[in-house]
């Protein structure tokens, strides 16, 4: 039986706690509420007529797109006054239609960036697609469509809909909105508000030290990671799978010893789970059930003499968190080392790239179908035969694309400009440029920024394992809701000290990270941190906040005690703080140390508290209601981290827009998009006005099957997803490259020299530029870094390590 407040029941149960509490609001004065700020809108309840020879009122424009017919009539049947504005739309293919505050300077309400505003307007409507739609003013690339709110139930009586915005984004002068009805049906509207928020109160005082308020604390746990892993999962109990293999340790791999952990960072233990098969460098995600998909893995080493390269594996196994165990799937079609895996709106998983058994590229699409709960036959899934490298970042769109962002592992980007558009459904590929250095973007950070709704990507550092320059410093964003997006420049990364062997020293110039790690945090921000200067080597010491609502860093923050370059990983703990784990340089070392970063917002006094969640079964398009102790200024979803190599492009922030009710009181509005919020488990966090983040509650929302059987079961019918039309005028598509087995992959892909001691150290096939090309600058930078003394040279000696010809180097 479903308890939760949905739809009708809950706007039902909303408007009558409003109604309860009036008396109160008007004697106790609450400090957030906007009773009484001024309406933005001109002419919101369509009694103005428009100019001679215009059929909409005053500041009112027809809005839509798509295929579809429909009419618009002012109407007497109105809520208050002699006019309403009714669309209907009577044939539906796709689009919408919707009455728009006409988006110019006299019509559209002046805004400003970080405010938030309630938007609210009475209405009448027999469809559940309708939508509150709203579109912002960009200062420098116009009108644009910015996010979707809320689904105002079904109504056959007037009923007031209202909704709180988050935060404008910057660089927003004006924002528009209208009631979008994206379905057959008939919606009547009146009155409309647009109201500014009112000033939060003054932050409460510290209450750490001035450090640990300034800039964080990290602190290395007593209990150490059992096993020398590379990826690490947060489950959905709030323990962490951290999955090795093999370890990138041959040793281990002759010996069978494959090895994961669940690592419980609130009890302070690790236990090591069997592993079936050597997972090391495999991919995985959560699935819609929080059972985690691990797929492919290393088949074999790399030969001794260098000719043979890495091998993947076909195998695939789900980890479940409530048994701890693996259980396998069928095989994917081909070997896939270093696989992306993106979960789909419907909770399918699809995944590209990575090594074949045979240690070339995989150019086949892989899709595992959450319905049959397998991997499909090729025939099934469509392919455009495109060679995207290892661990590719696929980011999902809100309309079902994917988003290329250009962060990859080893060497170069994909050719073209490195980022692009990936349309599953049309099976094309579109380049999008802008995204400076694409060559040097190898363990670069990409990540959808808070909120998802926004759909803005931020790619920060990299380098390139084969070249192995120093790493950069660049940051780009790009707003993929532009009808042409294009990556722009943002920022430098700022910088901190770097141990290039020789000890500390502040990072110059370019300098910047590879292996850095992006975290979303839930205040909005996003933590980098971690990483390091060269190829497997020389770790960076420096940590920051960015900020997506000014596009800016804030620098200086607490570093990580442990260096955290290859095979390292940082992500987010259900109560705020963030977990780091891995190193495991070139030398072949791995440190088991584990850092927690506790952020400010954790030293600004109480933490405001959800003090019930109604349901934490949760289905698209839903209102839920919460209660807390004290009022929040936002709420959202964020997906738990599954990340490897930098790499996690399912982490996401999803906004859920307020219905305030009281400053205890909310109602959540639920996306009916499921490509912004996949299906799964999720961390609900509730955020004051100073940033400082609840607990959060784990609740689960269901996908297009939960979806259909909750309509069924109430007898009532859900709204579809609203999928605004964005980023639909992008360059024509690449030509794709036809069938065929595989793209051609050099063995040295990792980019160490295998000539040189065992699989499990990496000699770079490059050092860095400052070390001369002497065996003695060479011997000394491999002893600065703590390579073993004699490492046994395997055929050749193409680096000269050896001059006395022992058979062993320096
Ligand atoms: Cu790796």
């Amino acid at each position: 039986m479903r308890r939760k407040i949905r739809r009708g029941a809950g706007r039902r149960a909303a408007l009558t706690a409003v109604g309860a509490m009036t008396a109160s609001l008007l004697l106790t004065a609450p400090q957030q509420a906007t009773a009484g700020a001024p309406n933005l809108l001109t002419n919101p309840g369509f009694e103005t007529a428009g100019p001679a020879g215009s059929d909409m009122p005053s500041c009112w424009s027809k809005s839509g797109w798509g295929d579809n017919d429909f009419t618009f009539a002012t109407v007497a049947d109105s809520h208050s006054g002699t006019k309403a504005m009714k669309v209907s739309v009577t044939r539906r293919a796709g689009g919408d239609r919707k009455a728009l505050v006409t988006e110019n300077a006299a019509c559209a309400p002046t805004v400003v960036p970080g405010k938030q505003y309630d938007l609210s307007a009475w209405y009448k409507s027999d469809t559940p697609d309708v939508s509150v739609t709203v579109f912002r003013h960009d200062t420098t690339a116009g009108w644009q469509y910015w996010t979707d709110l809320q689904n105002p139930p079904v109504s056959a009586a007037w009923a007031r809909t209202e909704v709180r915005t988050p935060a404008v984004p910057p660089n927003t002068d004006q924002i528009a909105w209208g009631l979008s009805v994206y379905g057959v049906g008939t919606l009547t509207t009146d009155d409309y508000a647009l109201e500014e928020v009112g000033a939060v109160p003054p932050g409460p005082a510290c209450t750490g030290t001035a450090a640990e308020c300034a800039k964080g604390k990290w602190e290395v746990m007593g209990t150490q990671n059992p096993v020398r892993s590379m990826h690490a999962v947060v489950l959905k109990n709030g323990k962490v799978l951290l999955i090795a293999g093999s370890g990138n340790d041959i040793s281990q791999f002759n010996a069978g010893t494959f090895t994961s952990a669940v690592y419980d960072p609130v009890a302070g233990t690790a236990k090591t789970i069997p592993t079936p098969v050597d997972m090391f460098c495999s991919g995985h995600v959560q699935l819609a059930d929080g059972r985690v998909l691990v797929m492919s893995g290393n088949k074999g080493y790399p030969s001794a003499d260098g000719k043979i390269g890495y091998q993947g594996l076909k195998d695939s196994y789900v980890f479940d968190p409530s048994t701890e165990t693996y259980t396998k799937t069928n095989d994917m079609n081909g070997g896939h080392w270093y696989p992306s895996a993106t979960i789909l709106g419907n909770g399918d998983v699809i995944s590209f790239g990575g090594l074949k058994e045979d240690s070339t590229g995989n150019v086949t699409a892989e899709k595992f179908s959450a319905a049959q709960n397998k991997w499909l036959p090729m025939n099934e899934v469509n392919q455009t035969w495109s060679y995207w490298g290892l661990y590719p970042s696929m980011i999902l769109m809100q309309d079902g694309r994917l988003f290329y962002s250009g962060s990859h592992t080893f060497g170069n980007g994909t050719p073209g400009s490195g980022a692009s558009v990936y349309d599953y459904g049309a099976n094309t590929i579109t380049d999008v440029p802008g995204l400076r250095k694409k060559d040097e973007r190898d363990e670069s950070a990409s990540v959808l920024l808070p909120p998802a709704q926004d759909q803005r990507v931020l790619t920060v550092g990299g380098g390139n394992n084969e070249s192995n320059p120093a790493a950069n410093r660049l940051t780009d964003i790009i707003d993929l809701k532009k009808p042409s997006p294009a990556y722009t420049a943002g920022p430098d990364l700022p910088q901190g000290l770097v141990d290039t062997g020789t000890g500390k020293r502040p990072q110059t110039g370019a300098e910047g990270k590879m292996y850095v790690s992006a975290v979303l945090l839930p205040d909005g921000k996003v933590l980098e941190t971690g990483g390091g200067l060269h190829d497997r080597a020389d770790p960076v010491f420096e940590a920051s906040f960015f900020d997506p609502a000014s596009n800016t860093y804030q620098a200086g923050l607490a570093t990580d005690p442990i260096p955290r370059t290859y095979h390292s990983g940082s992500f987010l703990l259900p109560d705020g703080r963030v977990m780091s784990v891995g190193d495991n340089p070139g030398n072949g070392t791995y440190n088991h140390a584990v850092s927690i970063y506790t952020p400010p917002y954790l030293f600004k006094g109480p933490r405001p508290k959800l003090t019930s969640v109604i349901d934490t079964e949760w289905v698209y398009g839903d209102t839920q209601r919460i209660t807390v102790d004290r009022p929040i200024a936002k709420a959202e979803l964020i997906r738990p981290a599954a990340v490897t190599h930098s790499s996690d492009p399912n982490q996401r922030f999803v906004d859920l827009p307020m219905t305030v009710i009281d400053n205890k009181t909310i109602d959540l509005n639920v996306t009916s998009n499921p490509n912004l919020a996949p299906p799964g488990w999720y961390m609900l966090f509730g955020v004051d006005a100073n940033g400082v983040p609840s607990v959060a509650t784990w609740v689960h929302l269901g996908g297009a099957p939960a979806l259909a059987a909750a309509a069924k079961a109430d007898g009532k019918q859900l709204p579809a997803p609203h999928e605004h039309s964005f980023a639909d005028k992008l360059a024509p598509p690449k030509a794709n490259p036809g069938q065929r087995d595989s793209a051609p992959v050099a063995p040295t892909v990792a980019g160490c020299d295998r000539h040189y001691g065992t699989a499990s150290v990496c000699v770079p096939g490059a050092f860095p530029a400052e070390v001369k090309k002497t065996t003695k600058a060479r011997c000394e930078w491999l002893a600065a870094h703590q390579f073993p003394k004699r490492m046994k040279v395997n055929g050749s000696d193409p680096l000269r390590l050896d001059p006395d010809g022992d058979g062993y180097t320096c």
